[in-house]
């Protein structure tokens, strides 16, 4: 490969001349843009712990009253995109968000999807488009773009879940906005359990449901049913994970980032293909240690590590005795969309 031109090679007065009719030259910065081989990741593996984070976060509930804060959230940085850009990968953003009970975070929609995967307490609920969504550890609520949507509590103690938007994405897009709302009205009935069975769903006799979202909220129990049963029959499979779908269409739950829930057998070790998009490991019940490119992080439970696209990624249940249940999200539905997805062995 020749070595390009570098800027300084150029004459000052020519360079200026260029910046003047705002004009750049490409030679300088070709490599840059269109690195050999391979993506060179801004995206550092990087490890949150729950233990540290939490006095931090409920430290920001006496500090920052929840009328002053909207979404009461610690936003989980990757140090490689620099903190403030707010990114745990170049599509992903997380946030930890605590409510305390009585409190109220209002109505509104915004055009980032949104997840929210249930950390701990009880007695929160979001509603969102008119549905009321229990939160209980482990659940996953989906708050897709556009959707109206608001967070309560009726219980007695913190609840703290884990935001997982593509929030830098759709920024990068400038296609990033938020509308503020009234409180919604709560509807009857529950996407959760007209899908309740996988496989099975309603026949719209007499009137179509043209939701793009049937179903908003997946119970961790139903998700840890899955794996087990899918662990169960068949024995030999390696990877024992399950996505969370769109019932009606069997694709991915949301348009740009994609959810699932993963299991380890006791003792399993795991090492996942090389993809091209960046992927989030959040620990639901037991103990894994990922080990990113070479960096190895113990995640306990409601610990939080995110592994850049195009690197090593190896999964280690540390109990010989249980299994380790995580949830995934990453950023192959956009990959996939955008024709640049790519997997080696
Ligand atoms: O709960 O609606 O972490 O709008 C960031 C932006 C949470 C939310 C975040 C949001 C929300």
């Amino acid at each position: 490969m020749n070595e390009l031109g570098r800027l300084d090679d150029l004459p000052a007065d020519y360079v200026e001349a260029l910046k003047k009719q705002n004009l750049v030259p490409l030679w300088p910065s070709l490599r840059a843009v269109l690195p050999p081989g391979r993506p060179r990741p801004l995206t550092q593996p990087t490890f949150w712990s729950y233990e540290a984070l939490r006095p931090l976060l409920l430290k920001a509930g006496e500090l920052t009253p929840i009328e002053k804060a909207e979404r009461r959230v610690l936003v989980l940085a990757n140090p490689g995109h620099g903190l403030e850009n707010m990114k745990a990968s170049s599509a992903m953003y997380l946030g930890m968000q605590l409510l305390l009970p009585g409190e109220w975070a209002p109505a509104h929609r915004h055009t980032p999807n949104a997840v929210r995967m249930i950390v701990e307490g009880e007695g929160a609920y979001t509603t969102v488009d008119g549905q009321k969504c229990p939160m209980s550890r482990g659940d996953l609520i989906l708050t897709p773009t556009g959707l109206w949507h608001e967070h309560g509590h009726d219980g007695s103690v913190p609840v703290v879940w884990l935001d997982v938007l593509d929030l830098p994405l759709v920024y990068y897009m400038e296609a990033s906005y938020h509308i503020d709302g009234p409180r919604q009205a709560v509807q009857p009935g529950q996407g959760e359990r007209r899908y309740a069975r996988g496989g099975i769903v309603p026949t719209p006799v007499f009137e179509r449901t043209n939701t793009p979202y049937p179903m908003l909220r997946y119970p961790w129990s139903e998700a840890k049913a899955a794996l087990q049963a899918l662990a169960a029959d068949q024995p030999q499979l390696a990877s024992v994970q399950v996505t969370y779908t769109n019932p009606e269409t069997g694709g991915h739950a949301e348009n740009i980032l994609g959810f699932y829930a993963q299991m380890l057998r006791p003792g399993q070790t795991l090492r996942l293909p090389v993809r091209s998009p960046a992927t989030v490991f959040h620990q639901i019940e037991g103990g894994t240690t990922v080990t990113i490119e070479g960096s190895a992080f113990a995640l306990a439970e409601a610990d939080t590590c995110c592994a850049p696209g195009w690197s090593e990624i190896v999964l280690a249940n540390r109990s010989d005795t249980e299994p380790s249940f995580l949830f995934l999200a990453d950023e192959a539905p956009l990959h996939t969309k955008l024709g640049v997805y790519e997997v080696r062995g």
